[in-house]
């Protein structure tokens, strides 16, 4: 029989080439997974549980959340609030920062979350995901929201987990992209795609098209051309794929390539994307970067950015190397 590595195993394997490694990473990494098999146990069950449907309340962004929002976000902070690894934690479905309860000692990790990305698919029954990002915190300190204001390339781990046909863990610590697929019957992640590179060339794009006359020119210009397909100036035909769930749609890229684009949108001048800089483009950029792609406004790397608030939105272009830098290049020429 062939050994297989848990990521249990990956993960202590891995830090033990780390000098000042003292195991309070792996206990978190173990705490955010345990939590995510709580997650896909939930998400599985479905409405044989009753956990379908709205919750009929408004998150902090003013969506309606669903009653799985709230659930998977308690999850997680149940999870991870005893464990003595984080300074504090701060989630999509919450307004500030949630804070370590006094009981529990404190330690030297921020983790922010994203507890089900795509949930507005969830009673579709289509795939859906956790998304989170760990940073360092300061030692000693009760972490303010401004703590967590950091630029996305001083992350120390990001990954998401998908609930689909499979159970998976993307995660990349800045040492490549890893990603282990859930065993069911043994309840243990199980490395399965080992380095994944995105590939450099592909013929596919996502993108929700009903938005197509709010995107700016160099935008327009990209789509135009990949539709014009064999008869355009890309001299190839293009597929189209839109699963409204960015962990699908970031999966797929990792495995086959493509390109990914949430735009700038000039419908409401208050909000210049859709989707959250701090729980959904950093982490998603950190992993995509560390595949061989790349993840941009269309006009700053994601990576780059001096985030301004905890719920900030952004535009978010990120793919296959040549097709995203194709975009940044129109942007340039705008
Ligand atoms: P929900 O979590 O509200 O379903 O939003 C999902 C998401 O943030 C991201 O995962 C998708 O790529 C994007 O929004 C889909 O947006 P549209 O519904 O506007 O196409």
């Amino acid at each position: 029989m062939t050994h297989q590595v848990t990521l249990t195993q990956f993960i202590i394997e891995q830090q033990r080439g780390l000098p000042d490694a003292s195991g309070t990473f792996t206990l978190l990494l173990n705490n955010i997974v345990t939590a995510c098999k709580q997650i896909s146990h939930r998400v599985n069950c479905g409405a044989l549980i009753g956990v379908l449907g709205s919750a009929e309340s408004e998150n902090i962004q003013g969506e309606v959340q669903k009653k799985l929002d709230i659930i998977t976000n308690d999850i997680m902070v149940k999870a991870l609030d005893w464990s003595g690894s984080l300074g504090g934690m701060a989630s999509e479905e919450i307004n500030d920062p949630i804070k370590i309860p006094k009981q529990y000692p404190k330690g030297k990790y921020l983790v922010l979350f994203d507890p089900l990305d795509g949930s507005s698919n969830i009673d579709i029954n289509l795939t859906v995901g956790t998304i989170f990002s760990i940073l360092r915190c300061r030692e000693g300190v009760e972490p303010e929201t401004e703590d967590f204001l950091r630029k996305g390339t001083e992350q120390v781990c990001a990954g998401f987990v998908l609930y689909g046909p499979s159970t998976m863990l993307v995660l990349t610590t800045g040492n490549g992209v890893n990603a282990f697929t859930l065993d069911q019957d043994v309840g243990e992640f199980i490395l399965t795609h080992c380095n994944m590179k995105i590939p450099e060339e592909s013929s596919e794009f996502a993108i929700n098209m009903s938005n197509q006359r709010f995107w700016e020119p160099p935008v327009k210009r990209y789509i135009d051309e990949c539709v014009a397909g064999v008869d355009g100036p890309r001299g190839k035909d293009f597929n189209m794929r839109w699963v409204a769930s960015l962990v699908a749609e970031v999966y797929r890229i990792l495995t086959r390539g493509g390109v990914f684009l949430y735009p700038h949108d000039l419908r409401d001048p208050s909000k210049p994307g859709k989707l959250r800089l701090m729980y959904e483009a950093n982490p998603m950029a950190f992993i995509i970067e560390q595949a061989g792609g790349l993840c941009s406004t269309g006009r700053e790397r994601i990576l780059d950015l001096k985030p301004s608030s905890i719920h900030q939105r952004v535009p978010l272009i990120l793919g296959s190397k040549s097709e995203v830098e194709r975009i940044v290049g129109y942007h340039q020429q705008d």
